[in-house]
């Protein structure tokens, strides 16, 4: 093995961009553009930052599944052991393919883990911890032991290897085995590389422990150990499976006495494995089992319902989502149609009291103002974008997932049936689904005219938003309303606008609107900077534009100093993208950026990935802003 290899591999490992999934990237510009469109014009929902906290914990998900799709696809089955017990000659045993072998030897041979799928193709790929995939040749990759990766310091750089190589028929269709290094605290290992054997081991569906008979034939307190601290892990309901290997080595007439004895151990134990096999990796050979043997095992294991499941989960959890919108537009319609009620129950009860007759004129015109208002909130347009939404964004995930899936039919298959299964509480008239998606239902009836274009309706406009209303066209006492102005001062303003209006019934049109809203937009801008402390507070900075003079005048608790190195950072490392960013500048600490929330113009759609301690005041802020 020559070094100039290695570092060939390296340069292609640094080199390669991450493969890109074309279904991903439509998603995510789905969210950042549609979806936030449609948040920022919905307002029913108060605590809308919860329910983009939650879409976008789910987006991060979907992208690790996307650069390491086998998590998604496969159920993944942990081979984890001592040192030199056989884990990766056992997986060995299952290749069906000579000239492909996981490296075996004697002395702290596994180093990288290599997750070993079946496949027809033979293939060994190196991923990159940005999910860039490299091929390996299977004699560079036969070299890739313990000791050459701790010498070139490589593991940092190539944290994992897929193989792909057909294995046993029929046992492994929807399985993924994850052969991981070794560790005892005998054969060397510290503490440290006994939670990282654990750390390893999270996340996988199942785990088989491999013993080497050729130590002592018992179970090594190690072993025990380490089995406990997986536990302990709660993953309670992922099964473990004994393997009790270098059968061979063994008089066979000592075996079924081994095999009690470790029984009553581990059951002494807690431990409870669900089989444990005796058996030989060199020859490919069970000897002996209690329990499920090993080829039940994992033909059990062999199910194509990860997807599935993952799909289920992901499915609940988006539902959940649009549900916090649905219901909070529901509540929002109810209390408008109870306002009305009871308005209308007023008007009535006006003209049985018998009361001044100019009196009750002035106050019926009152009520019939607020009426008109009442009457004006028209719900059917946001439920109809939120359907919209909600079904553009399920089939974009679905998209995704069906993507993962692509080169196994029947895990489609069933994913498919699982997401497009109607759920719990979706209220769509069954007779019209008939058998159909429930989203397939909206979809036919708006795509093609709704997505993307604004439609041109009636509406006025308030708190920098248009506000849309399907009923007949609004007066200019009505808006006034809407404004908080008496309705001769909102005609004043219109004349001195340069409309010509007659009187308060005239119509209000959205050209009026808009310079309305202006005018007020720079009166109450002109009041704000009347308070230099408001004034500062509000200006937003734009922190990749943002000069050092600036930033010191506009960003609290920074000096001349710190303010250029912003600039130099900014200069030496390209655009901040994310808020916490600035806290790599030195002299800047989490504490401090934390107070900046809502200082910045920068987007918080493109806020990923948000260090947690600033997550909460990311919330808070967006709280604010929704208000
Ligand atoms: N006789 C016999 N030897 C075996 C058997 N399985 C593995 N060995 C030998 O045991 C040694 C260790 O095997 P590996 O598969 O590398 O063990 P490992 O658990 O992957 O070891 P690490 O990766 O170092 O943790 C090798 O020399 C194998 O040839 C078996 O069933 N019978
Ligand atoms: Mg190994």
């Amino acid at each position: 093995m020559s070094q100039s290899e290695f570092f060939d591999l390296i340069k292609r490992l640094l080199g390669t961009e991450p493969s890109e999934n074309d279904d991903f990237k439509s998603f995510e510009a789905f969210f950042d553009n549609d979806f936030m469109a449609f948040a920022n014009e919905e307002s029913s929902l108060a605590d809308e930052a919860k329910a983009i906290q939650r879409l976008q914990k789910l987006e991060k998900r979907l992208e690790k599944f996307v650069k390491f799709p086998y998590t998604f696809a496969k159920r993944s089955i942990a081979i984890g052991g001592g040192f030199n017990s056989g884990k990766s000659s056992l997986v060995n045993s299952f290749i069906q393919q000579p000239n492909v072998q996981l490296p075996v030897g004697l002395n702290h041979t596994t180093k990288i883990p290599s997750y070993v799928l079946s496949s027809d193709r033979m293939s060994i790929q190196g991923f990159s911890d940005v999910g860039a995939t490299v091929e390996i040749a299977p004699a560079l990759y036969g070299q890739l032991t313990h000791k050459v990766i701790a010498d070139l310091n490589f593991k940092r750089i190539l944290p994992s290897i897929t193989v792909e190589v057909p294995l046993t028929e029929g046992w492994f269709d929807h399985l993924c085995l994850l052969d991981t290094p070794g560790y005892n605290l005998a054969g060397g290992s510290t503490t440290k590389d006994r939670s990282r054997a654990v750390a390893s081991l999270r996340g996988q569906d199942a785990l088989i422990w491999v013993i080497g008979l050729d130590a002592t034939g018992t179970v090594p307190s190690d072993d025990i150990d380490l089995l406990h601290d997986w536990r302990d892990l709660g993953l309670n309901e992922a099964p473990l499976y004994v393997v009790l290997n270098k059968a061979d080595v063994k008089p066979s007439g000592d075996l079924q006495a081994i095999l009690d004895e470790v029984t009553d151990t581990l059951k002494d134990e807690e431990l409870e494995p669900v089989g444990i096999s005796v058996y030989s990796a060199e020859e490919g050979q069970e000897y002996l089992h209690v329990g499920q043997g090993l080829e039940a095992f994992l033909r059990g294991q062999n199910k194509p319902h990860k997807p599935a499941d993952l799909a289920e989960d992901l499915k609940l959890e988006l539902e959940d989502i649009f549900s916090m919108y649905e219901k909070a537009i529901e509540q929002d319609e109810k209390s408008t149609k109870v306002l009305r009620d009871e308005l209308n129950k007023l008007d009535l009860d006006l003209n049985v009291v018998g009361i001044d007759v100019d009196a009750a004129d002035v106050l019926s015109e009152k009520i019939g103002k607020i009426k008109k208002i009442a009457q004006n909130r028209d719900f059917a347009p946001i439920k109809q974008k939120l359907a919209q939404v909600k079904q553009d964004m399920f089939s974009l995930v679905e998209a995704v997932l069906l993507s993962l899936v692509a080169d196994d039919p029947e895990s489609a298959r069933t994913l498919n049936v699982v997401w497009r299964s109607p759920t719990r509480k979706e209220g769509n008239d069954a007779s019209t689904n008939a058998g159909r998606p429930w989203y397939f239902t909206q979809a036919t009836q708006s795509t093609g005219e709704s997505r993307g274009s604004t439609s041109r309706h009636q509406g006025y406009i308030r708190d920098g938003k248009y506000i849309k209303t399907d009923a007949e066209s609004l007066r200019i006492y009505e808006v006034a309303h809407e404004f908080n102005l008496s309705s001769t001062e909102m005609i004043a303003r219109l004349r001195n606008l340069g409309f010509q209006v007659k009187d308060h019934m005239s119509v209000y049109t959205p050209v009026m609107a808009e310079a309305v809203q202006k005018e007020l937009a720079a009166e109450r801008w002109a009041t704000k900077k009347n308070t230099e402390a408001t004034s500062q507070a509000r200006q937003l900075i734009n922190i990749n534009q943002a000069t050092a003079k600036e930033l010191k005048r506009l960003l609290p608790g920074i000096g001349p100093k710190i303010a250029k190195r912003i600039v130099a950072y900014r200069r030496g490392n390209g655009l901040f993208r994310r808020i916490d960013d600035l806290a790599n500048v030195q002299g800047i600490s989490l504490k401090m950026v934390n107070q900046w929330f809502g200082y910045f113009s920068i987007d918080f759609s493109i806020v990923n990935d948000l260090h947690p301690k600033l997550e909460r005041n990311l919330i808070h802020v967006l709280r604010q802003v929704k208000k």
